[in-house]
């Protein structure tokens, strides 16, 4: 029988940072321009001072220490707090397809392929710049791959309902190569004047490579044992952006056309359902939480993080076992487990297994099982 196996992945990373202290610096002078500004109706009870955010408070709560973004001035700038990124003409690549290429580039790379090999191509992320022509079927024109391309829109389990899709169509050969790719530019949708969320997130694209076990050489890769989504309704996390926006003009620029979460409530709600979805999918495969080498998981909250992978294993995982890149990259949404995936697979055996899940919007959940070649 044909099995989809993950042969490359790849991850573009843009160049400039921000660490905590220099975003809460630039929160902060906001805070003291807003509060300087209305005085006379903070005076009066009319209106709440703001209250200033802490380098300390962001680290200890979410393990986050910096986040890679596209534009740091336009996000540093008090006056402005929200990355400055010039409209390209219809001519020039889109910046989802420019940071798409670099990450599928090295994906191809590492599965020593041509794009040539390739017949479809899933852009899976939160946000996409624009709704059509599809950012996938750019991405598939600018790699020159003949075959087909779609987009898809889970917020942060985006790449793993990608995985399962691009597993699916290989192994009932709609397709014998998938590129999955998530371009997550998370600092367009962050409301950098939000003191509970200004510091979550980052910028970070991810691609993967899903074949036909058949092509691919023993030893290389992962075997894709298993896929396993879940989503339950929730309204806390949301984004009310979109399209009818301009139907009702009062609401343009209000706060609830950003990301907006209730993180406490999250963290509390989210946490078991992974670590019920883990274990269910574990169990399916006759597998039990001891023959896990490795979990990818999404990279939303250290804690959360720790607390789910001792759910699953009935005991604290050490970080070989649970790797973290939220410290460096903060929440990239779809990309957190990927990236944690692409840079942290080495040293694994052949037979090892892992699982990589994601869960964040919806509430969403994916679950992969995976076995080293
Ligand atoms: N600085 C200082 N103090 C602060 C700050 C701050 N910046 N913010 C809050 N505080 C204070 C609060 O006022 C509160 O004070 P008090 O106790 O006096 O009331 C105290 O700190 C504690 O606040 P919280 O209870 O809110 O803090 P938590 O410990 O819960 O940490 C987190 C907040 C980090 C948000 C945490 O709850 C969390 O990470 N939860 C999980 C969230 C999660 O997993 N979300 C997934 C969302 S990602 C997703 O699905 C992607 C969607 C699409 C993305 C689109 C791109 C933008």
């Amino acid at each position: 029988m044909i099995k989809a196996v993950i042969s490359g992945t790849g991850l573009y990373t843009p160049p400039a940072t921000i660490d905590n202290a220099e975003l809460v610096d630039a929160f902060n002078a906001y805070v003291e321009l807003f509060n300087r500004e209305h005085a006379d109706e903070i005076e009066r009870g009319e209106c709440e001072a703001l209250q200033p955010s802490s380098p300390e408070f962001i680290e200890k709560a979410s393990g986050i220490k910096r986040r890679h973004v596209i534009d740091r001035e336009g996000i540093l700038d008090p006056n402005r707090l929200c990355p400055s990124i010039p409209d390209r003409s219809n001519d020039e690549p889109s910046v989802q397809c420019e940071m798409g290429l670099a990450a599928a580039r090295e994906a191809l790379q590492q599965a020593g392929r041509e794009a040539s090999d390739v017949d479809a191509v899933i852009v899976a992320c939160s946000n996409m710049q624009r709704p059509y022509p599809a950012i996938s079927i750019e991405l598939q024109a600018a790699l020159g791959i003949d075959g087909f391309a779609y987009d898809v829109n889970v917020a942060c389990s985006s790449a793993t309902f990608g995985l399962q899709a691009a597993a699916n169509a290989v192994e009932t050969g709609s397709a014998n190569a998938v590129l999955v790719v998530s371009p997550e530019i998370c600092s367009g949708h962050l409301n950098f004047r939000d003191r509970d969320s200004h510091f979550i997130f980052g910028d970070a694209c991810t691609a993967i490579l899903v074949e036909r076990s058949d092509r691919v050489a023993e030893g290389q890769g992962f075997d894709v044992l298993g896929t396993r989504l879940k989503t339950q309704f929730s309204n806390n996390i949301r984004n009310n952006f979109g399209f009818l926006n301009r139907a009702d003009e009062s609401g343009v620029g209000q706060p609830d056309k950003l990301f907006i979460q209730q993180g406490r409530k999250v963290f509390k709600e989210v946490s078991p359902l992974v670590a019920e979805t883990i274990q269910a999918h574990l169990a399916d495969q006759q597998l039990a939480p001891e023959n896990l080498t490795r979990m990818w998981l999404h990279q939303a909250n250290l804690n959360m993080n720790q607390l789910i992978a001792k759910r699953v294993l009935g005991r604290d995982a050490t970080i070989e076992e649970a790797p973290v890149i939220l410290d460096e990259y903060a929440n990239t949404s779809s990309a957190g487990s990927i990236i944690a995936f692409h840079l942290h697979h080495d040293g694994l055996s052949s037979g090892d297994l892992g699982v990589i899940c994601s869960f964040g919007a919806g509430y969403s959940i994916g679950s992969v099982i995976v076995r080293k070649r």
